[in-house]
């Protein structure tokens, strides 16, 4: 029969969602432990027609666990992982604190599901694992950039990204809204999550700097691609904003090719991309956004051109957008496990 499968951080907006992916898509677990801090220990939770009871995260929580997905920060997966992991477990882990290990293959199923192919789980003779889920904003871009890299290899990418308050946890997302209405209303904005107002405002990504002047959640996007690609070569360049969407990110994407790709055969190449749909109508000016993306599992990709500044067709300039919450997290990772069956 099934898996055991834990979810960890169960109650934040990753956790929930989930829930919600391994329902829709009817996972085969056999059995489901719904782990949180003690705060939320004892919570009620109704799932396929059973109600759950929240669990305490402690190490004995994974005795028996065959699947354990992570999203309750890096600092509950450093100190949890590995405990899961020598109990058996192989780990799904959504935060950042084992993307950059060398052992722990980083994966979008889609893209690079040969890095994951030597993990079995503990009933087929497997041992415990980790495997990080890499973070939202790669995942996005990668999805619709990876079909056309393999096609004509990337050696630059240039990325801005328009990422959603989801990024930053639901109480961004209820923030997001509060602040809407304050002002709306003609009141002082309430800041407590970004101590700027996010509301009508665009503004830098809220990871912390790096002394290169790159935020973190650039950095991601730099190192990330090049591990996903197995590729220390191609030049990336990224600069992350937050913007006043709900749960959905949107990148621009300018890419330079090593051979020769014109908009059509790129257009061809990504309707036969897994998970992605092309919304690049020039007629009706109809183009891929956050709004038209979220809650679904696809990526978007449209704005699809050649690239004017160039004087050969190696470069294209596109547009993608994707469900933070969803393929940016919970679903990519529940497909994780899926390949595990
Ligand atoms: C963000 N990538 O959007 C992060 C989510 N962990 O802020």
């Amino acid at each position: 029969d099934g898996p055991t499968v834990a979810v960890v951080g169960v109650t934040g907006a990753v956790g929930q969602e989930f829930l919600q992916v391994l329902s829709q898509r009817d996972f085969p677990y056999s059995s489901l432990k719904l782990l949180a801090s003690r705060r939320s220990a004892g919570k009620q939770i109704p799932f396929q027609g059973k109600t759950y009871t929240v669990e305490e995260l402690v190490p004995e929580s994974f005795d028996g666990v065959d699947i354990a997905l992570f999203s309750a920060g890096g600092g509950i997966s450093k100190e949890l992982g590995p405990v899961a992991v020598e109990k058996g477990a192989i780990v799904v882990d959504n935060s950042s604190a084992f993307r950059m290990d060398p052992n722990v293959p980083l994966v979008i199923p889609e893209v690079n599901p040969e890095a994951m192919s030597h993990i079995r789980l503990k009933g087929r003779n497997g041992k415990g694992a980790i495997i990080a889920n890499p973070n939202c904003s790669t995942i996005i871009c990668l999805m619709g950039v990876t079909p056309l890299h393999r096609h004509a290899k990337v050696v630059r990418m240039v990325v801005s990204t328009y990422q959603a308050a989801s990024g930053a946890g639901a109480a961004a997302m209820e923030e997001l809204a509060l602040q809407t209405r304050e002002v709306l209303d003609g009141k002082e904005p309430t800041c407590k999550i970004f101590k700027q107002q996010y509301a009508f405002n665009v503004f830098s990504h809220n990871s912390s700097l790096l002394p290169n002047g790159y935020n973190e959640e650039e950095m991601k996007l730099v190192k990330e691609t090049r591990k996903i690609w197995n590729n220390d070569e191609v030049k990336v360049t990224a600069t992350c904003m937050r913007v006043a969407t709900m749960r959905a990110h949107g990148e621009s994407v300018n890419l330079q090719f090593e051979n020769p790709l014109d908009e059509d055969t790129a257009r061809q190449i990504l309707q036969k991309a897994p998970g992605v749909v092309i919304i690049d109508d020039r007629e009706l000016n109809n183009f891929p956004t956050p709004l038209g993306v979220s809650n679904k599992d696809e990526v978007a990709v449209g704005r699809i051109r050649q690239d004017i500044s160039r004087d050969d067709n190696r470069g294209l300039d596109l547009w993608v957008c994707g469900d933070q919450i969803r393929k940016g997290a919970a679903l990519n990772a529940v497909q994780i496990a899926e390949m595990l069956l």
